[in-house]
C-alpha cells in the first residue's frame, strides 16, 4: 500500500471512529418569563466559544476541549445568539430582547482523548444540542389530565380569590352569567378572550402571578393558528355540563381539545420527551422583593412546573411520553444582585419553597443538583456593597442589596433584598469570556456522566 493510500486510510478509520464516538446530550434549558434563558444561554456558547481563556480552562474536561463549533446554518429555529451578543456588547449595553418562542442551539466539541483510547481515537466528539422553550408551556401540563368542565371548575376556584378576583373585574361576572348551552357569539367570544388574555397578562404584571392558563394565550410560539387559540372558561360549567352543537358550550370545548391534544401534547412529544438533561432557571430574587403573594405564585407555578419531571407517579404522562431526563438543575438566576457571600442563601430559599417537589423529582430517579448562578454578572463587590450601572443611566452607583435570610420563613414573609435595575457591564465582546457566577460548574454538570 502507498504511504498516501495507507494515511488515506488511517483518517478514514479515524473519521469512522470518530462518527461511532460522537455523543450526542440534549439539554432542555427553561423558566418562566425573564427568567434569564436567553442570557443564560449566550453566555454559556460564549464561555464555550472562550474556553480557553475563562474558568473553564483549568476544569476537566475542558482542558482537553480543542475545538468549539456553534451551528447556525441548516437549524429549524436557530437561537439567536448573534442579536444577543449585539444588544449586550453595544454602546450603551443592553440585556437581550425578550423571546416568544422555542429555540435551538447545536454545537460540535471536540476533545483530546485520555487514557488507553488516545491511541486508538484521534479525537472525541460531542454534539450538545440546547432547546430552549418557555416554562409557561409546562404550565400547561396538567390540562392533559382534564376535561373542559374540569377545567371550567378550576378556573372558578382560582377567580373566587383576590388578587385574581379583583384582576378580572367585570370579565368575571360576565363569564359566570354566560349560559353553556346558549348559542355562541362569536363576537363576544373574540372579545372575552381578548379580555382573557389581557387578564392573565395583569395577572403576571401586576400581581406578579405565574400561573396563569391557557400558557399559549401568553406565549403562543409559531405554527398555532389564531383562531384556535380562542376559548374562554364558562364560569358556570362544570364537569356534568353539556350544550348542543354551535353552544358556547361545544365550541369552546372543541377548541379547548385541540388546545390540550395537538398543542400541549405536540410540544411534550416533539420536544420534551427528548431530552436528556433539563435546567431550570428560576428568578429567585424578583419575587423576594415583591412580596408573600408573589412567592406563593412562583410555588404554585415551580411545582406545576416540576410536574414534568416527577417520574413514577404520573403514570398516564409516561404513558404518553416515555420521558427520560436523568438529570435536573435548579438555579437561581442573576444572583449577581446580592453579595457573593448571600449567593448560596437565594438557592436555599427556592429549594425551601420547591422542598416537596424536589424530593419527588429525586423520589423518581432524576438526579437534582442546585446552582445560584449570574450569566454575566452586572454587579461587581466592593466591601459589603455592590457597584453597578443602571438601565438608562450613566455612571455608577454604589448600594447595599439588603440581606438574604439563610433559609425562607414557612409563611414565605420575608424582608426582602433591595434590587435595581443592572446594566449589563461595559465592555462585553463575543470573543472574551463574559463575567459570570458558576457558569463552569454548570457546564462541568452537563458533561457529568458523559463518556469523554
Ligand atoms: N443582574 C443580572 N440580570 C440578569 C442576568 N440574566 C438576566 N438578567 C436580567 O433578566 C432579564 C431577562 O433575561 P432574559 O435572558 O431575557 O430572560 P428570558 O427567560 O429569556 O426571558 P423571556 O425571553 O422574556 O422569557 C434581562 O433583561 C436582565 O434584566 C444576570 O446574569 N444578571
Ligand atoms: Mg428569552
Amino acid at each position: 500500500m502507498g504511504v498516501l493510500k495507507k494515511a488515506g486510510w488511517i483518517e478514514q478509520a479515524r473519521q469512522q471512529a470518530d462518527r461511532l464516538t460522537a455523543q450526542r446530550i440534549r439539554i432542555g434549558v427553561t423558566g418562566l418569563s425573564a427568567a434569564g434563558k436567553t442570557t443564560f444561554i449566550t453566555s454559556l456558547i460564549n464561555q464555550l466559544e472562550n474556553h480557553q481563556r475563562g474558568l473553564l480552562a483549568r476544569r476537566s474536561p475542558f482542558e482537553r476541549l480543542e475545538s468549539v463549533r456553534w451551528q447556525k446554518e441548516n437549524l429549524d429555529r436557530p437561537f439567536p445568539y448573534l442579536d444577543a451578543l449585539q444588544s449586550l456588547s453595544g454602546e450603551p449595553a443592553q440585556w437581550p430582547q425578550s423571546t416568544q418562542d422555542l429555540s435551538r442551539v447545536l454545537i460540535d466539541l471536540r476533545f483530546r482523548p485520555q487514557g488507553l483510547l488516545r491511541k486508538l481515537q484521534g479525537t472525541q466528539t460531542l454534539k450538545l444540542e440546547i432547546l430552549d422553550y418557555p416554562g409557561e408551556w409546562l404550565l400547561d401540563l396538567p390540562l392533559l389530565r382534564m376535561n373542559y368542565g374540569q377545567w371550567c371548575e378550576q378556573m372558578r376556584g382560582w377567580l373566587a380569590v383576590d388578587p385574581r378576583r379583583a384582576l378580572s373585574g367585570a370579565m368575571r361576572d360576565r363569564l359566570l352569567a354566560l349560559e353553556p348551552s346558549a348559542g355562541l357569539d362569536a363576537e363576544e367570544l373574540k372579545a372575552l378572550t381578548e379580555q382573557w388574555t389581557d387578564f392573565l397578562k395583569r395577572c403576571r404584571s401586576d400581581a406578579g402571578l405565574a400561573r396563569n392558563q391557557p400558557g399559549r394565550f401568553l406565549l403562543p410560539g409559531s405554527g398555532v393558528a389564531a383562531d384556535m387559540l380562542s376559548f374562554v372558561p364558562l364560569l358556570a360549567a362544570n364537569q356534568h355540563s353539556m350544550g348542543g352543537p354551535g353552544s358556547w358550550w361545544a365550541e369552546c370545548e372543541a377548541r379547548f381539545n385541540y388546545y390540550r391534544d395537538y398543542i400541549v401534547k405536540g410540544f411534550y412529544d416533539e420536544h420534551f420527551s427528548r431530552l436528556d438533561r433539563q435546567v431550570l432557571l428560576v428568578d429567585m430574587l424578583a419575587p423576594m422583593d415583591a412580596g408573600q403573594p408573589a412567592l406563593e405564585d412562583l410555588k404554585g407555578a415551580l411545582e406545576a412546573v416540576l410536574e414534568s419531571f416527577r417520574y413514577g407517579r404520573n403514570s398516564l404522562f409516561e404513558k404518553l411520553f416515555k420521558p427520560r431526563i436523568n438529570g435536573l438543575a435548579v438555579c437561581a438566576t442573576k444572583v449577581d444582585q446580592v453579595i457573593p457571600g448571600q449567593q448560596r442563601a437565594v438557592q436555599q430559599c427556592l429549594e425551601d419553597l420547591i422542598t416537596d417537589s424536589l424530593s419527588e423529582v429525586r423520589h423518581g430517579g432524576v438526579d437534582v443538583k442546585g446552582f445560584p448562578l449570574s450569566a454575566i454578572r452586572a454587579a461587581r463587590q466592593e466591601g459589603e456593597a455592590l457597584v453597578a450601572g443602571l438601565v438608562g443611566q450613566a455612571g455608577w452607583v454604589r448600594y447595599q442589596p439588603g440581606s438574604i435570610p439563610e433559609h425562607l420563613p414557612l409563611d414565605l414573609q420575608v424582608n426582602g433584598p433591595e434590587l435595581l435595575r443592572l446594566r449589563p457591564p461595559p465592555g462585553l465582546h463575543r470573543n472574551e469570556p463574559f463575567p459570570h457566577y458558576r457558569m463552569d460548574d454548570l457546564l462541568s454538570w452537563i458533561l457529568d456522566g458523559s463518556q469523554l
